[in-house]
């Protein structure tokens, strides 16, 4: 049994991507909490792939919790297109961290993977345990793996060294800083930007990806956020924990929805050139919600918010600066 140790508001905190969707989401919170020292090193200050640049760091900031959130990543087709860059920088990024912890004697750390980890036809809505019980979505493998291979050194580093090391799977993500590229993105950001674009251009229609049938469930990631410091201050298991919102729906409703909020007079056309993917994702909730904690935003709320958060923001809304695969560290 590892004793578990809580964050306070002078722990050093690393929070490893930090300019990602998820990283930027925890440093506003960890700021309006008022948390006075969270570590982060850009790309340019620390390779996260390279172990030496990585224990270096870990020994002369001595970081005392850390929150693993970086990687590259993207939507459907930058997974299919790009699987080395999708498996080596997230399996190197996983494992140098995981590893530094462990040798720099770090309290706690908090692994963030992601729902692509269950099997392609897994039995919905998808418990915990069904992790590796059959083979995983073609378009996404790559990433899945190295993203179960992080939830493996958490669970091995807790048996063989006793590290307090935790590790959370959230459904698809959304929200301000996200990538609107749409050559990378997910589709959520995805559809803002393209019902966007064709309301500046007066476009009758808009082009949805796939059949539109495949269903997804959404997570704000705020309330992502929100999960984190929850679980780092209370979750103490070896096993993964889902973070969801327990909803799903179908990408077509999905457009629509994003269509009513940006564009309500576009049509939708589906393309069925481009892949499905995952036919359903939804993961069961009910660990998360036995522990006490429960989504804040509506999925509605959450879109209308994003794409105001999207007119405010026109550089990093339209991506001007990282066109392809997001690296979030
Ligand atoms: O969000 P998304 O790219 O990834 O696509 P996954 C979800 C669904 O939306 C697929 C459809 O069925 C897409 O075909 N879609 C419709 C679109 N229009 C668009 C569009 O304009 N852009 C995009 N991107 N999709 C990813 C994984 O899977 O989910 C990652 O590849 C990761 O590994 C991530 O797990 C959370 O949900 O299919």
């Amino acid at each position: 049994m590892v004793a578990m140790e809580r964050m306070n508001r002078s722990s050093r905190i690393f929070v490893a991507g930090h300019r990602g969707l998820v990283g930027s989401a925890i440093m506003r919170r960890l700021n309006a909490e008022g948390y006075a020292h969270v570590l982060t090193a850009t790309r340019e200050q620390l390779d996260l792939r390279d172990q030496a640049a990585v224990n270096y760091w870990f020994k002369a900031n001595q970081p005392e919790f850390v929150l693993l959130v970086a990687g590259t990543v993207g939507g459907i087709l930058a997974n299919s297109t790009r699987p080395a860059e999708f498996l080596y920088d997230n399996m190197m990024i996983h494992a140098t961290t995981v590893h530094a912890a462990h040798l720099f004697k770090v309290k706690r750390l908090l692994y963030l993977g992601s729902s692509c980890i269950y099997p392609r036809d897994c039995p919905q809505p998808m418990r915990e345990e069904y992790l590796l019980s059959g083979p995983l979505e073609s378009t996404n493998a790559p990433y899945a793996l190295a993203k179960i291979a992080g939830i493996k050194l958490c669970e091995s580093y807790r048996t063989q060294f006793g590290c307090d090391f935790i590790s959370a799977m959230p459904t698809n993500l959304y929200g301000p800083h996200d990538n609107f590229d749409l050559t990378s993105s997910h589709v959520l950001p995805a559809l803002i930007r393209k019902f966007h674009d064709a309301r500046s251009a007066q476009s009758a229609n808009v082009e949805i990806w796939g059949s539109g049938t495949p269903r997804r469930e959404f997570l704000h990631v705020d309330d992502l956020a929100d999960a984190c410091l929850f679980l780092m201050n209370r979750y103490d298991e070896s096993t993964h924990i889902n973070v969801g919102t327990g909803h799903d729906l179908s990408i077509r409703e999905l457009a629509e929805t994003v269509r009513d909020i940006v564009y309500p007079e576009a049509g939708l056309v589906f393309d069925s050139t481009k892949p499905d993917g995952t036919p359903r994702k939804l993961l069961d909730v009910s660990r998360l919600h036995r522990l006490g904690w429960r989504h804040q935003t509506e999925l509605v709320d959450g879109i209308r918010t994003t794409y105001r958060w999207f007119l405010e923001h026109p550089r990093e809304g339209h991506n001007a600066d990282t066109p392809g695969v997001v690296t979030a560290h």
